[in-house]
């Protein structure tokens, strides 16, 4: 057994967002989002499950800031529904939106636990797809005006922003593998949504410095990792194009400001496919930001397939252990992915903005032994730790999720809670990877 032991004012916390927990997706004035579309269509959500009810956290929040409270945690990162604000997408705001955010918020800050929002995770007012989604570049302006309006709202309550969650998902996973919403299939679309939502970050970044220069601004990409299955050149390049898809990606236009070049030359020459730049929009991009958010959830060992898919490459299965969700758990992957983020662009603050795992425990006479979920956050914190011991900068963990919800096209079935919740009856239950955390929060370190 050994002591892993962090910092002091290192920064313990947990994520949610909006459409996986709230609810009351016909209260208060919220508009549908494209989520609210792409659940009712059948097919597309296991059980044809979907976020109407979710965890009722509009209605519930105190109970829920209670259970952070309780938990020890100093930060709460959350997002907010556009479609709450601007139920069509722009033009009017619906001030009982804000009204609830605000509620929200002030419960945080009275229980002296630090908000930290996202302001896009996901879901699209439905209102902006009917005319063109994230493709249409007229809604990066809405973006840029739907953040404003949130930046000036809640200047002095709310310090630590982040403007778009795994842009990955929101574009090649949405638009391209057509597995979210609004679920289509192409990867000229996906490429130019892709661009679209950067840009739309960039634009955020540069409206809150003129709102609120003490306020902090990231980004947070999710990143898998694979690994090389040899030293052979073509595998070697392989796992270059798949890292770089989720990677480089999304991380050079915001710190080089430009694509990888092997990928655009990639993309244009396989796949005809090309990126929509205008002038002066890799300037936007890479305005300089406070903080990178990292979500790491898995990674594997891949090889060169000429056959197989955009990239030609196989994952391959060594029979690694995996969550109940089917990802392989791979926390040296996690070590890897940080120091290569450090090692490509510089010592840039990192926050884990999500990391956590999937695994359906239900509740046995009050209690959820959530023994493997306890063993997946040790092992991927410590990662974490030996990443800072060999210099990189993080800032603070955050624990995906607080409790269970919404898993998107999963539905309910896939729990990734710390809190186990009974979405007949509502009913949270604190898991014991709950009281794990809470243990490690109050020390700062664990037994590994
Ligand atoms: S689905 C997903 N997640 C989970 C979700 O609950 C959260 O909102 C997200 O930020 C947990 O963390 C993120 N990520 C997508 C992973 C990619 C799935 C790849 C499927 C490939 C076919």
């Amino acid at each position: 057994m050994s002591k892993i032991q962090f910092p002091e004012d290192f920064i313990w916390g947990t994520a949610t967002a909006s459409y996986q927990i709230e609810g009351a997706a016909n209260e208060g004035g919220r508009g549908a989002s494209i989520w609210d579309t792409f659940s009712k269509e059948p097919g597309n959500v296991k059980n044809e499950d979907n976020g109407d009810v979710a965890c009722n956290s509009y209605h519930l929040y105190k109970e829920d800031v209670a259970l952070l409270k309780e938990l020890g945690v100093s930060t709460y990162r959350f997002s907010m529904a556009w479609p709450r604000i601007f139920p069509n997408g722009n033009g009017e705001l619906n001030q009982e939106g804000l009204d609830y955010y605000h509620r929200l918020v002030d419960e945080l800050l009275e229980h002296n636990i630090k908000p930290m929002c996202t302001l896009y995770h996901w879901d699209l007012p439905q209102a902006l797809q009917d005319r063109g989604g994230w493709e249409n570049r007229e809604t990066v302006d809405a973006f840029d005006h739907y953040a404003k309006t949130i930046f000036s709202s809640f200047k002095g309550k709310i310090s630590t922003w982040i403007t778009i969650n795994e842009p990955w998902c929101a574009s090649y996973l949405s638009n391209y593998l057509g597995i979210h919403a609004p679920g289509k299939k192409d990867l000229q679309v996906a490429t130019t949504i892709a661009h679209h939502l950067m840009l739309a970050h960039g634009r955020a970044v540069q409206s809150l410095r003129k709102i609120d220069a003490q306020a902090q601004i990231g980004y947070a990409p999710n990143a898998g990792w694979s690994e090389a299955y040899s030293n052979s050149e073509q595998d070697q390049q392989a796992v270059r194009r798949a890292n770089g898809w989720q990677i480089e990606w999304f991380m050079d236009p915001v710190f080089k400001g430009e694509y990888p070049d092997f990928l655009v030359n990639w993309f244009k020459e396989n796949e005809n496919v090309t990126v929509p730049i205008q002038e002066g929009d890799m300037d936007v991009i890479s305005s300089p930001i406070d903080f990178v958010g990292i979500n790491y959830y898995t990674g594997n060992v891949a090889r060169y397939d000429e056959g197989n898919g955009l990239f030609h490459i196989e994952n391959l299965d060594f029979n690694y252990e995996r969550t109940d969700i089917g990802w392989p758990i791979y926390p040296e992957g996690f070590y890897q992915l940080l120091t290569y983020l450090n090692e490509r662009y510089g010592q840039v603050p990192i926050y884990i903005t999500e990391n956590g795992a999937c695994y359906n425990d239900g509740v046995e006479n009050g209690e959820v032994k959530d023994d493997n979920r306890i063993s997946y956050m040790k092992s991927h914190i410590a990662s974490v730790h030996r990443a800072m011991q060999s210099g990189v900068n993080v800032k603070g963990y955050l624990a995906w999720s607080l409790m269970d919800n919404f898993e998107w096209a999963e539905g309910y079935d896939m729990r990734f809670g710390i809190v186990h919740v009974d979405f007949d009856t509502l009913e949270r239950t604190k898991k014991n990877s709950y009281y794990w955390y809470k243990k490690l929060i109050s020390r700062s370190s664990f037994d590994l």
